[in-house]
């Protein structure tokens, strides 16, 4: 490549003219034949080296490869060839000027929007005020007025940056999922999988790649609860260094429909109704019902939502899936089925429903503040990706159909193969920056990875991108930073709001000779993305149909596996979700049809959800399938919550120790100190906070109060010994809501000493209503004995051998 020039062109008045120099001095028309650029001419050099250029490229030679079937295979690289000289490539020879503003040209190659996010990070330490135009600020307390007591002028330009910038400072919310928390980490492959794919982020054992991972709610606005009855969404955007690959996913292996034509209905059924916009983040209304009980193939997904799934404990306690089937494809093009699945190293621990209705007051924010607080202190939440892989001839005999959505492939048919983890170590800067303007598109996908024809994920693909073209304000939000990829980006897309990239010459089009043929097509060769060839066999003849698979009709096989699959535990929270849900629609018709369709799942819980319902049950629903064929798996043991415990740690768990003037305050504190040396998170709540005088002199402070933090924002209590402050104590009634709401929702409780009176006060055994002990509360005179029991106990998270229904305390 022959060098830049450096130095300014000559001035005219200096140069001798010649025909060659004054023909490269305009820009229409040109020469017969290009004379030889006399030396030091810029404007000459570049006229004959793009005549080079160009005439070193005479004719198309992809042209004839790209017909036939062989180049849908292996698409050939496009033809392109290096230029004499960057003078070729540039937009203008005045680019040789340069200032602090231009700088001086594109770097050979280069595209630096996509370098990292450090470009465009903000710190404005010791710095003055300014305008959006750089003007410092002199005065940012007072608008322009003519007078002290006369009116603002239209003149004061900065009064007018600040507020028309506040005014615009919203954008659209996604329209589902548009409440959610994101984090930065990486993902780690544990090993190469040269066999199912090439895939860049499963190159080589060990190798890292970032990723930006958004956590949601479906049904809610931006401002609502995080603790709402709903999928959870689990988006992981992995910027790897052959492009950014989009696993947007939910924390529910299935979804409620089988084809996306249905997902505005299903959407418009489940958000606020119209009319009134009530209610808002719930499932628990006549429209939702109304359609999932005329979809019987929502029954699967309907299980998993009134499962305590749909409530976790934590966005780190719950597993992800990526829900479709894809493919994975290796170099020689062979291709195989692959599920995701993420499953998180501290377990899969869910709220209770009262619990989650009472955090939705006290703490709209508690899963965003759990996620950036876990962060903050280091107990970084973590997951092991697994993929289920399965031939299409495996497929083809399996009792569902793999491109269903509203089916999952049970572990007991296909295990999981873990191939590496995710580990969520950095929190965003800025949320809108990051967390608002991340647009997850499942479009994105990399070379060694392919769709299935599941018809969710077609629309899917489609209806990302375009989402955020809407909601980002055209088509550039790929250039927005938090979106760029690190892979290297060169294409001829050009133009539209808000472009950053400014690209350097007159090509912006393929093929091309003027610019060598640069950007070229990068071929199979040159590991460009190729769609898998393979057609997926068929019954019918493939005629345009607006139909589905047959097997798509059987709608009940794995609602019933995925029921029969709970403990009696989760069965029953199934069913009081069931009954809490339909208890709140007002069209007795709904709550029927929803009972006949379950009858067809389960005769036990449509049983229990007719007796909590008051009614009789109906007739099973007429089915639409003639002959469901038989499961292969009739229970799964993995779909219980129990079944992934984690790693048994009580790291991130916020334990809450009650003090009030009194208190022994040497045994509280050697209680915190053992919590927190196992990474948990205890706080000293006290009537008031501030400091608590204890009754043997140690120094104690509250960081909380009784008011401010109820108690079941907390994973686990601690009662303190002291008989003062356990009198105090009694003087206030926040202490029994602590002590019941404990207890009602299965935690564990730890009464130091004379505290123990607090847990009798408060109408709570220390036995479950089987009077067998509850292991979940601890009594202890000695701290040290006591500490070890009870992190024992909050290591179980629940112990709900005490949970009746409905609750005794
Ligand atoms: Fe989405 N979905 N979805 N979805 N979805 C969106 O995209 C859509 C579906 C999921 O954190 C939207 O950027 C269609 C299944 C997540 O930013 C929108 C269909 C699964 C997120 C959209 C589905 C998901 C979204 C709204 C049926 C689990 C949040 C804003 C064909 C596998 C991503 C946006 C984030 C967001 C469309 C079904 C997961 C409108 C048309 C199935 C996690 O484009």
């Amino acid at each position: 490549m022959a060098k830049t020039p450096t130095t300014p062109p000559a001035k005219k008045s200096a140069q001798k003219s010649t025909p060659a120099k004054a023909a490269a001095r305009n820009t229409d028309s040109g020469p017969a034949r290009p004379s030889p650029a006399p030396a030091g001419d810029a404007a000459a050099r570049r006229m004959e080296d793009v005549q080079t250029t160009a005439a070193a490229l005479p004719f198309n030679a992809n042209k004839a490869g790209e017909h036939g079937a062989a180049n849908g295979l292996a698409p050939e690289v496009g033809q392109h060839v290096t230029p004499p000289s960057r003078l070729v490539t540039g937009s203008t020879l005045s680019e040789a000027q340069t200032s602090t503003k231009v700088g001086t040209q594109a770097a050979e190659g280069g595209n630096p929007t996509v370098a990292p996010l450090d470009r465009v990070r903000v710190d404005s330490s010791g710095q003055p005020l300014t305008t959006n135009q750089g003007v410092r600020i002199a005065d940012n307390q007072n608008s322009l007025k003519a007078g002290t007591r006369g009116p603002v002028l239209l003149e004061d330009f900065i009064l007018r940056d600040k507020l028309t910038h506040f005014d615009h400072e919203r954008i659209p919310e996604r329209i589902v999922h548009a409440r959610g928390s994101a984090a930065h980490g990486f993902f780690e492959a544990y090993e190469a999988l040269p066999e199912l794919t090439t895939a860049a982020p499963f190159k080589a054992a060990g190798k890292i790649t970032p990723v930006f991972v958004r956590f949601s709610t479906v049904q809610g606005e931006r401002g609502s609860k995080d603790t709402a009855r709903d999928v959870r969404g689990f988006a992981v955007k992995f910027y790897t260094d052959e492009g950014n690959w989009d696993l947007v996913g939910n924390n529910m292996p299935v979804f409620f429909i089988q084809d996306a034509m249905k997902f505005p209905d299903l959407v418009h059924a489940v958000k606020p109704e119209p009319h009134h916009q009530m209610p808002q983040a719930a499932s628990a209304h006549d429209t939702f019902w109304d359609f999932v009980s005329l979809m019987p193939e929502s029954t699967h997904m309907l299980m998993w939502v009134m499962s305590d799934r749909a409530i976790p404990r934590s966005y780190a306690t719950m597993q992800g899936f990526g829900v479709h089937s894809y493919r994975m494809v290796n170099a020689e093009g062979e291709s195989v089925f692959v599920k995701f699945h993420w499953n998180p190293k501290f377990g899969t621990h869910s709220l209770t429903w009262d619990e989650a209705v009472k955090i939705s007051g006290a703490d709209p924010d508690y899963h965003r503040r759990d996620l950036w607080e876990r962060i903050e202190g280091g107990a970084f939440p973590e997951w092991e990706l697994g993929i289920q892989v399965f031939t299409e001839d495996e497929a083809s005999r399996f009792s569902f159909d793999i491109l269903d959505a509203t089916k999952i492939v049970p572990e007991e048919l296909v295990p999981i193969r873990p191939i590496g983890r995710m580990v969520l170590n950095r929190n965003p800067d800025n949320f809108f920056a990051e967390t608002e303007q991340v647009a997850f598109c499942t479009a994105n996908i990399i070379p060694g990875l392919d769709f299935s024809n599941d018809p969710l994920l077609a629309g899917r693909i489609h209806s990302y991108v375009d989402t955020q073209i809407t909601r980002l304000g055209g088509p550039n939000f790929h250039e927005i930073p938090i979106n760029s990829p690190i892979a290297p980006v060169h294409n001829n897309q050009r133009d539209g709001m808000h472009r950053q990239a400014i690209h350097r010459g007159r090509v912006s089009y393929e093929p091309n000779s003027l610019a060598g043929g640069c950007p070229f097509q990068a071929g199979a060769a040159g590991q460009g993305f190729t769609s898998v060839a393979a057609r997926l066999r068929a019954r019918e003849d493939q005629a345009k149909v607006r139909a589905k698979p047959e097997l798509f009709a059987e709608h009940y096989n794995q609602a019933r596996l995925f029921y029969e699959s709970q403990s009696p535990v989760e069965q029953n929270h199934i069913a009081a979700a069931f009954r809490f849900e339909l208890s709140k629609v007002t069209v007795p018709a709904i709550r029927e049809r929803m009972l006949a369709s379950l009858r067809n799942a389960s005769q036990d819980l449509a049983a229990k959800v007719a007796a909590g319902l008051n009614m009789p049950l109906p007739e099973p629903m007429p089915k639409a399938i003639a002959r469901a064929p038989r499961p292969e798996v009739k229970v799964s043991p993995a779909l219980s919550l129990f079944a992934r415990p984690g790693d048994g740690s009580i790291a991130g768990r916020k334990i809450v120790m009650l003090a009030a003037d009194g208190v022994v305050g040497e045994s509280l504190l050697a209680v915190h100190a053992a919590l927190f040396a196992q990474g948990a998170v205890p706080r000293i709540a006290a009537p008031r906070i501030g400091p608590v005088q204890t009754a043997d002199g140690v120094a104690l402070q509250a960081d909380v109060s009784l008011e401010n933090e109820p108690g079941f924002l907390f994973d686990a209590l601690v009662l303190p010994d002291g008989e003062a402050a356990v009198n105090a104590l009694l003087r206030d009634g926040h202490t029994y809501e602590f002590i019941r709401d404990q207890y009602r929702h299965c935690k564990s409780i730890l009464a130091l000493g004379t505290g123990l009176q607090l847990l009798q006060a408060a109408g709570v055994g220390t036995a479950t209503a089987t009077e067998v002990p509850d292991p979940g509360i601890v009594v202890a005179d000695d701290a040290a004995t006591g500490a070890a029991d009870f992190i024992e106990a909050v290591a179980k998270h629940r112990h709900f051998q005490r949970e009746t229904d409905p609750p005794m305390v």
